[in-house]
């Protein structure tokens, strides 16, 4: 089959400290009288971190060329363009939206910008197959369980597999068991248990559980211990 997702245990090293996740997904329109077009744009923020002023980065396929923009202000060299947000925009808290748009003129074919990010992080186009887990943030007591659950937005062709990756400090135990995805259980929720070692400190550490299917976009949980010493 295929490997196992993670050791029964799973030792963390001290490194940095779990954060919160910038998510994104992107509508994008454009209204057109050539050779210019006026575009809007509207980020959602699909992570669990406000977003306190937005550095929005893209890339142009062609040769489009903006001429002015609202909400924010931009920079363009070539076809890589950041547009940051203005001072009175709006936080935008998760599941908001944060919203801009500009005229551009383009000669030849005007696709969609392509590489969105905000502040740093790739954003998805809205309907893009996604890894679902859930809840987003688990609280856990030293020396206890919890579950979250896993599964896809849309159907994989074939059988595919879970991986997992660790981020954070501590020490977290997990079952050596494979989550497997079909064209028929894809949308089911899966559980997976995480326990929280005893550990001799008295530091709440955090953990990060990226979780990774190809072809999808990944998720994460975030486990915040509550240290009992
Ligand atoms: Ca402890
Ligand atoms: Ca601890």
């Amino acid at each position: 089959m295929v490997a196992a997702l993670a050791g029964a245990l799973a030792v963390v090293a001290p490194a940095t400290a779990a954060h919160a996740a910038v998510a994104c997904e992107v509508s994008y329109s454009i209204s057109s009288w050539p050779p210019n077009f006026t575009a809007n744009v509207q980020i959602r923020n699909t992570g669990d971190e406000t977003w306190n002023g937005t550095t929005v980065g893209f890339r142009f396929t062609g040769n489009q060329t903006i001429a002015s923009m609202w909400n924010h202000t931009w920079t363009q060299s070539g076809q890589s363009v950041t547009a940051t947000s203005l001072p009175w925009v709006p936080p935008v808290a998760p599941g908001g939206t944060a919203y801009f748009g500009f005229t551009a003129s383009v000669f030849g074919p005007n696709n969609p910008p392509v590489d969105w990010r905000v502040n740093g992080v790739p954003c998805v186009a809205p309907g893009a197959p996604a890894v679902i887990a859930e809840p987003d943030l688990i609280m856990i007591p030293e020396g206890t369980s919890r579950s979250f659950t896993v599964r896809l937005s849309h159907p994989p062709a074939q059988q595919v597999s879970l991986r997992m990756s660790i981020t954070g400090t501590g020490t977290w135990a997990s079952p050596p068991v494979i989550l497997i995805f079909t064209p028929t259980n894809w949308h089911t929720p899966q559980s997976y248990s995480v326990m929280s070692m005893q550990d001799a400190d008295t530091v709440d550490d955090r953990a990060v559980f990226t979780l990774i299917v190809d072809g999808y976009a990944s998720d994460i949980v975030n486990f915040w211990q509550v240290d009992d010493d």
